[in-house]
């Protein structure tokens, strides 16, 4: 999974959104403590994600809620368009550029991206050929033909270990490919010796793109590296690698676009299928544990109160297939205290709240025991007798005890929901404007 850290944090702050029992302000406040801590243990530098913060917060509780959203699909639409800002736009294509040249520090990720490089160009169905130019470091050549093989591409190297002429000839020899890949040396920090190389190798080359490779692990220094980096050359891109296995992978990808250095690959693996095109979009998506903003707002609006079940509650009508229901994702539970709270004259009048944190471990004991009853016993639970309690025990593989504990559960939300439905006076419509006022459209 990329960014493990970055991604479990948000994706858990996203779904608590999604299923929470209630979105009012405390709740939103709740949210975006947790998500600034979040990214700030993902390396995201403190003001950033502080204006980050502050700007989802005024969207989200202080700017009028477009129509046709719920607070709830608002704030998620907010958090999720502004994590897509602050981590870059979307790069443009690599196609049709001829000259690449890769540059970076020892041991970045230079040869492996420009073979993943290389192997994705194949993909779009292009002939890439490569260059080896690093004869700084003694195995370079042997690495890269090495891995060249395993894609079938072409790789020139010089036998006078000669980075210049080596780049000359392979201008020549591979002059009929699609691409060519340019491998370089790298070192231990840009100093002198390697400016002047990678100067002198963009002039003899001149590429169409600069990739420089930066490590996700060295976080919110990325920026400023490849700052330092554009500079000496003009670098087009930036490729973050290892972004797999590290925790400040937001660091990185977020200071590499604040100082404009556009991210246009990651490296998410060793292997040469686990690189990808950047695409903020997606990778927020990704984040958050969940599919692209579609799916999410329609995750959103599945957690909201549906007209028919508002209905059915009020009128006490509710079987053990709609408590299953309720069961069964969780966030169902929570339109039901939604609904409580919202009646007038039920202030005092609260589901459990024992009742409803334990639903969580024994959702998935009660859907099963649900599962192994008859639809007739589903529709008209009051016939389940001490029989039929030992049959769905032994065929749900559960203890009898734990049917019965399911039953009474039940028993205690159909007698709530009943004793809303006797209200005298209250009027459908009411709750519906009373719901839309809250937040809760339906
Ligand atoms: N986990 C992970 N490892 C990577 C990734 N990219 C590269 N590596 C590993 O990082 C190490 C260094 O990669 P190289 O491609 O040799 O780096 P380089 O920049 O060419 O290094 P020098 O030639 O020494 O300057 C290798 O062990 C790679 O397998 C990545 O995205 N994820
Ligand atoms: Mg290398």
């Amino acid at each position: 999974m990329v960014l493990d850290t970055l991604g479990k944090g948000l994706s858990g702050i996203i779904r608590r959104l999604i299923t929470g029992v209630s979105i009012d302000k405390k709740a939103v406040e709740e949210i975006l403590s947790d998500l600034k801590k979040v990214l700030l243990e993902s390396d995201v530098e403190l003001k950033l994600t502080e204006d980050l913060v502050k700007k989802i917060r005024k969207k989200c509780l202080e700017e009028k809620i477009p129509a046709g959203l719920t607070l709830r699909e608002h704030v998620l639409k907010v958090i999720y368009e502004e994590l897509v800002r602050v981590l870059g736009e979307k790069p443009g294509s690599l196609l049709g550029k001829k000259r690449i040249m890769f540059v970076g520090l020892f041991g970045t990720g230079k040869t492996t991206s420009v073979i993943k490089l290389a192997r994705y160009l194949q993909r779009q169905g292009l002939k890439p050929a490569i260059a080896g130019l690093d004869y700084h470091r003694p195995a370079a050549v042997e690495q890269l033909i090495q891995l060249s093989k395993q894609i079938h591409a072409p790789v020139y190297w010089n036998e006078n270990n000669d980075p210049y002429e080596g780049a000359k000839v392979a201008l020549e020899r591979f002059r009929n490919y699609d691409t060519i890949i340019f491998d370089t040396a790298g070192r231990d920090a840009l100093d002198k010796e390697l400016a002047d190389e990678l100067r002198r190798l963009a002039e003899i080359i001149k590429p169409d793109e600069v990739l420089l490779t930066i490590p996700a692990d060295i976080g919110k220094v990325a920026g400023p590296q490849g700052s330092e980096f554009n500079k000496l050359v003009e670098i087009t891109g930036v490729i973050v690698t290892r972004l797999d296995g590290t925790a400040k992978g937001g660091g990185a990808l977020t200071s590499c676009a604040t100082t404009g250095a556009k991210v246009k690959f990651i490296g998410i693996g060793e292997k040469l299928e686990d690189f990808e095109e950047y695409n903020p979009e997606r990778f927020v998506s990704r984040l958050l544990g969940l599919g692209d903003l579609q799916t999410l707002l329609e995750k959103a609006k599945e957690s909201e109160i549906k007209p028919e079940k508002v209905e059915k509650v009020i009128e006490g009508k509710l079987t053990l297939q709609d408590f299953y229901e309720q069961l069964k994702a969780m966030q169902k539970m929570g339109p039901l205290q939604q609904i409580a709270s919202m009646i007038p004259g039920f202030g005092t009048l609260k589901l459990p709240q024992e009742l409803l944190e334990k639903q969580e471990e024994k959702m998935k004991k009660f859907a099963v025991i649900i599962q192994s009853m008859t639809k007739e016993e589903r529709e008209n639970p009051e016939i389940i007798n001490a029989s039929r309690i030992k049959r769905c025990a032994r065929g749900s593989g559960t203890k009898e005890a734990e049917v019965r504990e399911l039953l009474a559960q039940y028993n205690q939300m159909k007698k709530l929901l009943k004793s809303m439905g006797g209200i005298k006076g209250l009027q459908r419509g009411k709750l519906k404007d009373l719901a839309k006022s809250l937040g809760f459209g339906f």
